[in-house]
């Protein structure tokens, strides 16, 4: 179903929309046995890599930089011990899988590629999608990590911007469990930063507006299982640590338009044998 005038009207006024029920409980729960499998299939030996936004060059590895068209595992900053043991068991200590999903694993890209999503992004003004970005967000139980506050359009960033987030709850998500908090309007307050590639190797961030967010202006979108958020690619948001017995698990998935100019200085990059696909 089109999304209604109002609902436009909403998301051009705070640059979000929460759609409740937008996909049913079979579909989670069967993307949630999905991630389920990847992770246990996945076999950590050797591997640290730590993700968290509060402190992105740790992440400037080249397991991180080279996961635009792979399915790749990372942990909560909180997973091990000083000596390097996890502190739960594997399944309890991935914080997401990321960043091609939707183009390499068949349950992902099914859901993914749904005529509902299809015209949604079609509502929103996308005349022609490119899927550039998946993400699996476990926000493990007691150490699911902080994200701090951003915008989408700072690591996904195309001129002119056209970048659209879909943040699918495949469980409930509160303010106990670490669900998101959105600044209503703060996408009308302009791009602040880029995170790109460094010459050097690595990445950094390019500031280009450094005043802080107004944090106080925060609002939390406490969700059912099943809802979807659109999030306008400026719009502030961001979530807090999960310290409850509770996972909060969501999906997320990034569209841009064909039509707008994808920066190759742009962090995440898709080598020639991937390339990007619509629905
Ligand atoms: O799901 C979360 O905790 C945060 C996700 C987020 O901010 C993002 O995908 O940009």
């Amino acid at each position: 179903m089109p999304l209604r005038a109002e609902q436009i009207d909403d998301y051009e006024r705070d640059g979000f929309l929460v759609l409740e029920n937008f996909v049913d409980d079979e579909a989670c729960d069967r993307l949630r046995a999905r991630a389920e499998e990847l992770v246990r299939d996945f076999d950590p030996e050797g591997l640290v890599s730590i993700f968290s936004t509060q402190e992105q060059t740790r992440t400037s590895d080249d397991y991180f930089l080279e996961s635009g068209d792979k399915i790749r595992f990372f942990f909560e900053e909180n997973a091990f011990h000083p000596d390097g043991t996890l502190r739960q068991s594997k399944e309890q200590s991935i914080n997401k899988i990321g960043h091609a999903l939707h183009d390499l694993d068949p349950v992902f890209d099914g859901f993914s590629r749904t005529p509902k999503i299809k015209q949604l992004v079609s509502d929103l003004g996308i005349d022609d999608p490119l899927l550039l970005q998946s993400m699996y967000i476990f926000k493990q139980p007691r150490i699911g990590g902080e994200v701090t506050c951003h915008h989408d359009a700072t690591f996904l960033y195309t001129e002119p911007l056209r970048l659209v987030g879909l943040w699918f709850a495949l469980e409930d998500a509160t303010i106990e469990n670490g669900c998101l908090w959105a600044i209503p309007g703060g996408h009308k307050l302009g791009l602040k930063s880029r995170f790109v590639r460094a010459e050097a190797g690595g990445t950094r961030f390019e500031v280009i507006d450094p005043m802080p967010w107004p944090e106080e202006r925060l609002q939390p979108l406490e969700v059912k299982q099943g809802t979807m958020i659109v999030l306008h690619g400026l719009l502030p948001h961001l979530s807090r640590e999960n310290r409850s017995s509770k996972s909060r698990q969501a999906y997320t998935l990034h569209v841009i338009d064909a039509a707008a100019n994808y920066p190759a200085s742009n962090w995440l990059q898709r080598s020639a044998e991937l390339p990007l696909r619509g629905f």
